[in-house]
């Protein structure tokens, strides 16, 4: 299996992020405003996944826990990935023949699969920055767009001592079907942490994308479908942070760093069936401003 398998469940999302691919990164945030919250300061053991335009590197020694986790993007591509754990019942040796064959494996259910949440979209040359609980078992790194290859982190046992705290949050987000909780009223600017919980019975994700003042739900999710139909100015679909791809009843705590803007939150989930149109053809989309 390589990640071209997982383009036949997030067809939905390659032309947009084919699109993203040939956009410039540009300067994202501004500095302004004093943190209010400091993921790193919290003292949980530390992961960092680092990416090229090549591929994955996992990390090593992993174990099951609350982490903060650091996407270190040292390539020049747009990066959207996420990770999902491969099923208990799965052995190595069925992962090994699946890694080497173009088929998609017989578990790739989008729908049933426990997705992470990771910190996601970070900057070329940047980084995006989250708290995530992670449990014990196989997770695979996945660019479901953009032509990286997979990679296999492997995550143990943890010590099974209290958890560790809740990171404090400056705003709080829900997902569910086919909509965004939590965003009605103006975002703070500057580094903020944003706990985000899926609430729904599918699987969400969350892209953060700037779009012109005055835009509305309507008017982003027709500029999606102009996009998905290749209309329209690819630019415009840029995100500067969210989450990738989480499982019903995941929590992440995700670090943005957002200018004062007009912003939409989208979702591109594929919707289970044979088309995978994305959430936000659906409706999961919601406009909000950071100010
Ligand atoms: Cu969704």
């Amino acid at each position: 299996m390589d990640r071209r398998t997982f383009l036949l469940q997030t067809a939905g999302a390659t032309a947009l992020a084919v699109a993203a691919g040939a956009i410039r990164p540009r300067a994202l945030f501004a500095q302004s405003a004093p943190p209010v919250a400091d993921l790193a300061s919290l003292g949980l053991p530390e992961v960092t996944i680092a990416v090229d335009d090549a591929g994955f590197t996992a990390p090593s020694g992993t174990t099951a826990g609350r982490l903060l986790m650091t996407v270190e993007h040292a390539g020049g591509k747009p990066l959207h990935f996420f990770a999902v754990r491969v099923p208990d019942e799965v052995s190595d040796e069925q992962l090994a023949a699946d890694q080497a064959s173009a088929a998609e494996p017989a578990w790739v259910d989008m729908t049933k699969l426990e997705l992470l949440g990771t910190p996601d979209w970070p900057p070329p040359g940047g980084r995006a920055q989250g708290v995530v609980d992670v449990s014990a078992g196989r997770w695979m790194l996945v660019d479901p767009t953009d032509g990286r290859d997979v990679a296999l982190w492997t995550v143990g046992a943890g010590s099974g001592g209290a958890p560790a705290a809740e990171p404090a949050a400056d705003v709080e987000v829900g997902l569910a079907e086919m909509d965004f909780t939590g965003l009605d009223r103006p975002v703070p600017a500057g580094p903020r942490v944003w706990k985000i919980t899926n609430r729904g019975a599918l699987e969400h994700e969350l892209a953060l994308l700037p779009v012109p003042a005055g835009s509305t739900k309507d008017s982003v999710v027709q500029a999606i479908a102009d996009l998905l139909q290749g209309k329209g100015d690819p630019s415009q679909f840029a995100p500067v942070g969210g989450q990738g791809i989480a499982s019903k009843g995941v929590t992440s705590w995700q670090r943005f760093d957002l200018e004062p803007g007009t912003y939409a939150a989208v979702c591109m989930s594929p919707m289970p069936g044979t088309d995978y149109a994305p959430h936000a053809l659906e409706g999961m989309v919601e406009v909000f401003t950071v100010r």
